[in-house]
């Protein structure tokens, strides 16, 4: 039940740089209100922003910005970012290197022409590098022996990677991110799945 001190996701309608924090909400069955808003931004929501942009994530008295942020709050909080040092930081490492992945997309989706640029130029200068650490992959996860943050996002990468024209195509040529799409897929809460089946599209 929604209550006062539900935590609150702001953000656009688009999964983009919102929708790993949803998924691991959804993933750890913490109920959240997901806000969407328009875009461009309203003057006085962005003015209220530290950075100007979201997704921003109040939970009780704590409000934080960056998506990478808010996802590691979430993920310490309930204990899927690692046991120890070591660990934590190569749950971070992984994560931080979706974004390397996604940063240049986010840049040029509204075009066409870019976006297949993209696939062509971007694309294949990082992921061959996750294809073949999911290759050496001793265990099921990618860190340690439970599902983490880590496994979150690079499950969430490929599942955007899937659901885009043009990037679509890319991906069918990393069949060990395919197989750990499915992998860990397979092991998601049925809510989850069911959450994946049922999301709306967006164009971004
Ligand atoms: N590094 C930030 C980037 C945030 C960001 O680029 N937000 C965009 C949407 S993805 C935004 O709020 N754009 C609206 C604006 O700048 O007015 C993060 O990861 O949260």
């Amino acid at each position: 039940m929604i209550s006062d001190t539900t935590p609150t996701l702001t953000y656009f309608n688009a999964r983009a740089r919102g929708e790993l924090t949803r998924l691991l909400l959804n993933y750890l069955d913490v109920e959240f209100n997901d806000v969407r808003v328009a875009y461009p931004l309203d003057k006085d929501l962005k003015a209220s922003l530290p950075f100007g942009q979201l997704p921003m994530f109040k939970d009780n008295d704590v409000t934080l910005v960056q998506s990478t942020a808010i996802e590691s709050y979430i993920a310490n909080k309930y204990n899927i970012a690692g046991t120890n040092d070591v660990e934590r930081a190569q749950i971070h490492q992984y994560v931080l290197a979706t974004m390397d992945v996604y940063n240049p997309f986010f840049l040029v989706w509204r075009d066409e022409a870019l976006v297949l640029k993209y696939t062509l130029d971007k694309a294949p200068l990082f992921l061959p590098q996750f294809e073949s650490i999911v290759n050496q992959c001793k265990g099921e996860y990618l860190v340690g022996d439970t599902l983490s943050w880590a496994d979150l996002a690079w499950f969430n990468m490929v599942d955007y990677f899937t659901h885009y024209n043009h990037l679509k195509d890319v991906i069918k040529n990393y069949p060990a991110l395919i197989a750990f799409h499915k992998r860990i897929g397979d092991r998601l809460p049925e809510r989850t799945k069911q959450y994946l089946k049922s999301r709306e599209s967006t164009p971004v």
